[in-house]
């Protein structure tokens, strides 16, 4: 059974050695989920106590978050670059440096604070670890462009899913008013190749699949304990 006070205490020590190596002067990448939601509180707290940065929030989630914490915020249509960012996935394959994110629909948004910054930081607790990934890579299609992708993610040996709202009648909608396709694949062999693939379909916003893109990845044990990756 999971533990799930012992995965808590995972993510917490995870989010906080990753919020360690911000420093003073620094625009952050504020990331999305439970794992980064520490690494914002964590930031919010040295803000408290004067740290001086700027973050650039990858959702709505993680804006709310930071407003609440007391972290001035950019917007990301006015930022080029970042020094740092912070986020969690969904499965990380360290060995291969590729991740599955986007369990949040903010993959989108996450992938461009991701590639805006010097060093791009991945926090998760153990059990996201997998080599190599076999999670569904959650996909942003422009609603017009459904069903044509969901062809070309047929042909590519996926098997797509609409992702529908838990609490609603009807589909998970981003904060950009798109679509998400969760696309089953298996066993993911070559994720530079089908990042490739995905990235080429005619209709696709983003896809979660980020390759060689995590300069570090903070795992964080049940015991509290972090080893960087
Ligand atoms: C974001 O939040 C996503 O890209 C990923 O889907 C998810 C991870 O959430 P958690 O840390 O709650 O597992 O980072």
């Amino acid at each position: 059974m999971k533990n799930t006070e012992g995965t808590e205490a995972a993510k917490r020590a995870a989010g906080e050695a990753a919020a360690a190596a911000v420093a003073d002067g620094d625009v952050v990448g504020l990331g999305t989920g439970s794992t980064a939601a520490h690494a914002i509180c964590d930031l919010g707290e040295r803000v408290a106590d004067g740290l001086a940065v700027e973050g650039v929030a990858t959702s709505y989630q993680s804006r709310a978050l930071a407003r609440e914490a007391g972290i001035p915020l950019l917007s990301l249509s006015d930022v080029a670059r970042v020094d740092l960012a912070i986020d969690g996935a969904d499965q990380v394959a360290t060995g291969a440096n590729a991740l599955v994110k986007g369990g949040g629909a903010a993959h989108a948004r996450e992938k461009v604070v991701a590639s805006a910054a010097d060093e791009f930081l991945v926090v998760a607790d153990g059990s996201k670890l997998a080599d190599p990934l076999d999670h569904p890579v959650p996909v942003e299609v422009l609603p017009d462009a459904v069903a044509r992708v969901e062809r070309a993610v047929r042909d590519a040996g996926g098997d797509p899913a609409l992702r529908d709202a838990e609490r609603k009648d009807g589909p998970v909608i981003t904060d950009n008013g798109n679509l998400v396709l969760d696309c089953d694949f298996g066993t993911i062999a070559e994720p530079a190749s089908l990042a490739r693939t995905l990235s080429g379909i005619a209709g696709v916003v983003e896809h979660g699949l980020f390759v060689g893109m995590a300069d570090a990845v903070f795992v964080g044990g049940d015991d509290g304990d972090v080893t960087r990756r």
